[in-house]
Order: structure tokens, then C-alpha cells, then sequence
């Protein structure tokens, strides 16, 4: 029954069109009440070098869900407990599972019930017979999209720097890996200088040159490991893990130098730019919030004591 793919191949291909990114393992969910069937899509998807796990029983899903993190799911149709329709409208009731797309594999050849199904929750129909590379391929590249997008949703479009929501939940796994290995973690809070002016006298678009330079600036600047955000409009959070309290400070005033000596230019006038900023030694006992809060004391004693100048 479980026959052998052309696997080889397949998976060659596809290690090739992996990005550096994208190199953990697509991890692909398959929902099948039918063991030996689900086992087989199982061997064809792992073949192909991707990871894949198995739910035969329909009221686990949500289990699998949680521990697997799937880039797709792979739902059967016909269920004796609960149809694959039914399944896919519980998946899509949580925004955690908003993007992970849901693909049908069946033998149902009815359009009209395919219909159905697609127009209750689900993004594609995979009616069999398929062969098995071409489920393979199908489910890889809906994956690759998926992740794709998943990705895009973490960047702020302007800067192309991690967003809100993403830089607190990274800054929350440096706390957390800093608790672990004990090492010296900073997190730092920047706010650009009287830029209310600088939109005021030239213009929201060149103020939105000014936010992207010294976004590009943070990323020369800093190491691959370091975490940088756009906090806010022109507020970035850094955490920079492995670095002690005076590395830090010597790090934002070098940026800080960097940044003032960039000219801009508008309306026939050249023109310089400064940021403050706020350092503080996380404390792991505190929650990320409570860190920030400390950075954006430190932040507003740089305000207060003149702008243009980092402080703890
Ligand atoms: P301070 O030195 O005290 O920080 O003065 P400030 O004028 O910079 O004051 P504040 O930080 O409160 O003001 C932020 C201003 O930044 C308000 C808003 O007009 C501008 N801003 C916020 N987001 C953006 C953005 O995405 N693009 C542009 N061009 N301006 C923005
Ligand atoms: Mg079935
Ligand atoms: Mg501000
Ligand atoms: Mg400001």
C-alpha cells in the first residue's frame, strides 16, 4: 500500500528553492480519521523534506495545533465525528491560525460539495487522485507562501524593522534566554529630536526619509543578534543581548555621532537630524513592560537634560 516516492528529487529541488530564512523544516498537519491513508501522505510529505505530523482522531486537532505549529494543514473531508469543513471553521475561529493555510485532500469529485467546503473555511481542494509528487509540491509551496507572508507581517513597512507587537515578543525571549545563560541583556529606547519641526518645515515625506535612515543606520550598526523595532512613529526598541551597560552606551553614542553627521536635504536647505535615547540592564525578575518602562525613563531623563544624548 505505502508505495516509494521519487523523493530524491523532489527533495533536491526544493532544498534549492529554500531561502536561508525559510530553512527550518515546512511543518505540515494532517487531519485523517484513515490511519494507513494519513500514514502515506505522512511518508510522501516527509520524503520530500518536510516535516509532517499525524491526527486521526478529529477532536485532538486543536492539541496538535498548539504543540506542532504547522505552516499548513492537510484535512480530510469525510470524518464520522466531525466533517473537515466543520474542523476547518474551529481553525479559523482563532487569529492565531488566521494564516495557516487549509488544504483538502479528498476523493469527493462533487463540485458543488467542494464548494461547500472551500466557501465554510479552507483555501484549496486537492481532489484525488494526485500523484504524490504533485501533493508534495502543492503543499510545499503553499507553505512557502505562507511563511512568506508570516514573515512579512512581522516588518514595519517604512523601515522594513520589526514591528510593535513582534519587538516586545522578542525582547520578552531575550529576557527569558537571558534568565537561562545568565548573560547581560540592554534594552535601549531612541526618540527622534523636535521631529514635529522636521515635519513641519519640510514635509512628512522627508520625515519619513529621516525614520528610514536611521533605521538603515540601527542595522548597520548592530549585530545579527541584537533585536531592532519601530516601537512607535519615530521611537525604535533595541535589545541587545550579551552586551554589558558601558558597551552599550559606547554603541548608541557612536550611532548617536553616526546618525547627527548624515546631511538631509529639502527645499534647497541642508539639514541634520539627533535622536535620544534610554539604556537600561534588564532586570529578569521584571516583565518586558516593566523593562521598557525603565528605558523609557532613562529616555525621558535624556529629554529633560538637553536631547541628543544617551542615558541610563
Ligand atoms: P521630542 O524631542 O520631545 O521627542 O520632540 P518631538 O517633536 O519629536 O515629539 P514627539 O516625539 O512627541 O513627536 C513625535 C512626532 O513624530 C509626532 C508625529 O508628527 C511624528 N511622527 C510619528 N510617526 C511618524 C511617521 O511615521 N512619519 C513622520 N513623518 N512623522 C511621524
Ligand atoms: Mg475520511
Ligand atoms: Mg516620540
Ligand atoms: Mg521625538
Amino acid at each position: 500500500f505505502i508505495k516509494p516516492v521519487n523523493a530524491a528529487a523532489i527533495e533536491l529541488r526544493i532544498q534549492r528553492l529554500l531561502t536561508k530564512r525559510q530553512q527550518a523544516r515546512f511543518r505540515v498537519l494532517i487531519v485523517d480519521d484513515d490511519v494507513m491513508l494519513a500514514r502515506h501522505y505522512q511518508l510522501i510529505i516527509e520524503q520530500a523534506g518536510m516535516e509532517a505530523k499525524v491526527v486521526n482522531d478529529p477532536a485532538k486537532m486543536l492539541i496538535g495545533l498548539q504543540g506542532f505549529q504547522p505552516d499548513v494543514i492537510l484535512l480530510d473531508v469525510n470524518m464520522p465525528e466531525c466533517s473537515g469543513p466543520e474542523l476547518a471553521q474551529i481553525i479559523r475561529f482563532k487569529d492565531e491560525w488566521l494564516g495557516v493555510p487549509i488544504i483538502y485532500l479528498s476523493s469527493e469529485t462533487d463540485s458543488q460539495r467542494q464548494l461547500d467546503a472551500l466557501v465554510k473555511a479552507g483555501d484549496d481542494f486537492i481532489s484525488k487522485p494526485i500523484t504524490d509528487q504533485a501533493l508534495a509540491v502543492t503543499v510545499f509551496a503553499r507553505a512557502q507562501r505562507a511563511r512568506q507572508l508570516a514573515e512579512m507581517m512581522t516588518r514595519d513597512s517604512l523601515t522594513g524593522l520589526l514591528q510593535h507587537a513582534t519587538v516586545k515578543d522578542r525582547l520578552s525571549d531575550e529576557i527569558a534566554k537571558a534568565k537561562r545563560s545568565k548573560q547581560e541583556l540592554v534594552v535601549a529606547m531612541l526618540d527622534l529630536d523636535h521631529f514635529k519641526k522636521v515635519n513641519d518645515q519640510y514635509g512628512h515625506l522627508i520625515g519619513d526619509q529621516v525614520i528610514s535612515s536611521l533605521a538603515n543606520l540601527l542595522q548597520q550598526k548592530l549585530r545579527k543578534t541584537d533585536v531592532i523595532g519601530r516601537y512607535g512613529g519615530e521611537e525604535f526598541l533595541l535589545a541587545l543581548p550579551d552586551c554589558s551597560l558601558q558597551k552599550a552606551t559606547d554603541i548608541l553614542n557612536n550611532i548617536r555621532q553616526s546618525f547627527q553627521a548624515i546631511p538631509f536635504s529639502a527645499q534647497e536647505q541642508s539639514f541634520s537630524c539627533t535622536f535620544s535615547a534610554g539604556l537600561a540592564r534588564v532586570d529578569t525578575q521584571l516583565s518586558s513592560d516593566e523593562n521598557i518602562e525603565r528605558a523609557d525613563q532613562a529616555l525621558y531623563k535624556a529629554k529633560h537634560n538637553g536631547r541628543n544624548r544617551v542615558e541610563l
